[in-house]
């Protein structure tokens, strides 16, 4: 009789809440974000079972002049789609397991790149659409030790990443899984799914595979991805159920705004761009711009666009001029190379970063705003003394500032140190560039030393 009533107290506390754990804490820790704001500069790296087909599948180029006819879906460079996009039956897809094997994969080398390019970050797909793992994930036998290769892929970048001093974190697909018979797939007419359906992916593979990836490698970031209204999926319970899981096993991971980019809340670390969306003005909020080399993300070998390292540069000066960070992406090749013209954009980036860094990282926007285009400001204070930095991304023959000269101490060239004239205009100041100033035309950076922050 007294264990009875033992028992019924006992579900009458559960049942109040009592025992129960207490709710976390969803909202971002403010110190976890102050070394996003100031390293700027990422490198996104999208690698997987797509890498193989390179963009083409028995004969068919996916681009967006394809034939509509056959494939309505299909105008996109994206070679990471190029199983929906070129409806691949599913079995045929996950196949591809059976030959994937990247045997030139070096973890050191390619964070050795991401290092010299001056990035501080690194991001990978852990798991992309097509819902294959780059790790050993005990949640799903679709992953990288069900192929030839066998080799922990993430394990041996997050070493290196350590190694090299390198913050890194994984995009996880937490949407679309193309793998899971429940998780979400893009269009609705190819299989709908239920919310019930979904809930089974979700607790059976999303959650699970998400603590997995902070329990086993402790990333400073997650990148989710969602876009348009993300349809019924990611509900606001959805999504914080997702931030509270990140919350409750780490205490500084990161999480983006694409966690459910139509409504990220208020609890999301930063807030994500469209794919190279580069807005005009700048954001109450920490925010990054992931963008690409070529016009895929993942590897493509018909994809001919490769963008020069001058525009990348640019966008990393303009999203900085606005408070924003930028994650430029690579696509490896099957062998698990990065391809060549990849490295050379990076070792650019390397060059200009090395010589002009000063103004990006760090950095914050500067409240002035200029009339001449392409001109990006920034500002830091190094041991006390105040900064701005005037970044002229296109050749100029003189700028303006509208600010009163006395707030100028001297002005040089960044790269060189060299000296450049001040001269009163007005209420404002002028420079005058030196012809041979933009000889080698990537962008120029000016420093010039002020009496106050602007
Ligand atoms: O569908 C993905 C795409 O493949 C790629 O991963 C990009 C990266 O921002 N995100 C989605 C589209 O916005």
């Amino acid at each position: 009789m007294r264990k009875t009533i033992v028992l019924y107290l006992l579900t009458i506390l559960l049942s109040a809440g009592i025992n129960a754990q207490k709710p976390v804490d969803l909202s971002p820790n403010p110190k976890n974000i102050e070394w996003f704001n100031k390293d700027r500069f990422g490198i996104f790296v999208h690698f997987g079972l797509y890498s193989i087909l390179g963009g083409s599948y028995e004969g068919t180029i996916l681009s967006p002049d394809i034939d509509t006819t056959k494939f309505p879906h299909s105008r996109t460079w994206y070679a990471e789609w190029i199983q929906m996009k070129l409806n691949i039956p599913r079995k045929d897809y996950q196949d591809l397991a059976k030959s994937f094997n990247p045997v030139n994969f070096n973890a050191d080398e390619w964070i050795r790149e991401v290092k010299n390019a001056g990035a501080k970050y690194f991001i990978i797909t852990a798991k992309h659409h097509d819902g294959f793992a780059l790790w050993n994930s005990k949640v799903s036998d679709f992953n990288i030790m069900h192929t030839p290769f066998k080799r922990d892929i993430l394990a041996e970048l997050v070493a290196a990443c350590k190694k090299y001093g390198i913050k890194y974190g994984f995009y996880y697909s937490h949407w679309q899984d193309w793998e899971d018979p429940n998780g979400a797939v893009p269009y609705d007419f190819i299989e709908k799914r239920s919310s019930e359906a979904f809930e089974k992916y979700w607790q059976g593979k999303c959650l699970p595979q998400v603590k997995e990836l902070i329990q086993k490698f402790d990333p400073d970031l997650l990148w989710f991805d969602t876009w348009g209204t993300e349809g019924q999926h990611i509900t606001p319970k959805r999504r914080d159920e997702l931030i509270a899981l990140v919350r409750a096993n780490s205490k500084k991971c990161l999480i983006n705004g694409r966690i459910a980019y139509a409504n990220p809340g208020e609890n999301v670390d930063f807030l994500e761009m469209g794919d190279n969306e580069f807005p005009k003005e700048k954001i109450g909020k920490a925010w990054e711009t992931s963008g690409t080399m070529q016009n895929s993300w993942g590897w493509h070998a018909y994809d001919f666009n490769w963008k020069p390292a001058k525009e990348f540069i640019a966008n990393l000066i303009g999203n900085a001029s606005k408070g924003g960070n930028y994650a430029l992406n690579i696509g490896p090749k099957p062998d698990g190379t990065l391809p060549v013209p990849a490295i050379a954009r990076l070792r650019e980036m390397g060059a200009w970063n090395f010589a002009n860094g000063e103004a990006v990282f760090g950095a914050s926007p500067v409240s002035l705003t200029l009339s001449e285009k392409d001109v990006y400001l920034t500002q830091k204070s190094i041991e006390g003394i105040n900064y701005v930095y005037i970044n002229i991304i296109k050749p100029l023959d003189k700028i303006t500032i509208p600010t009163d000269i006395a707030t100028f101490k001297d002005c040089v060239v960044l790269e060189t140190g060299m000296p450049v004239k001040l001269v009163a205009d007005g209420t404002g100041t002028l420079i005058v560039f030196p012809k041979s100033l933009f000889k080698d035309c990537s962008p120029v950076t000016l420093k010039l030393r002020t009496t106050d922050k602007l």
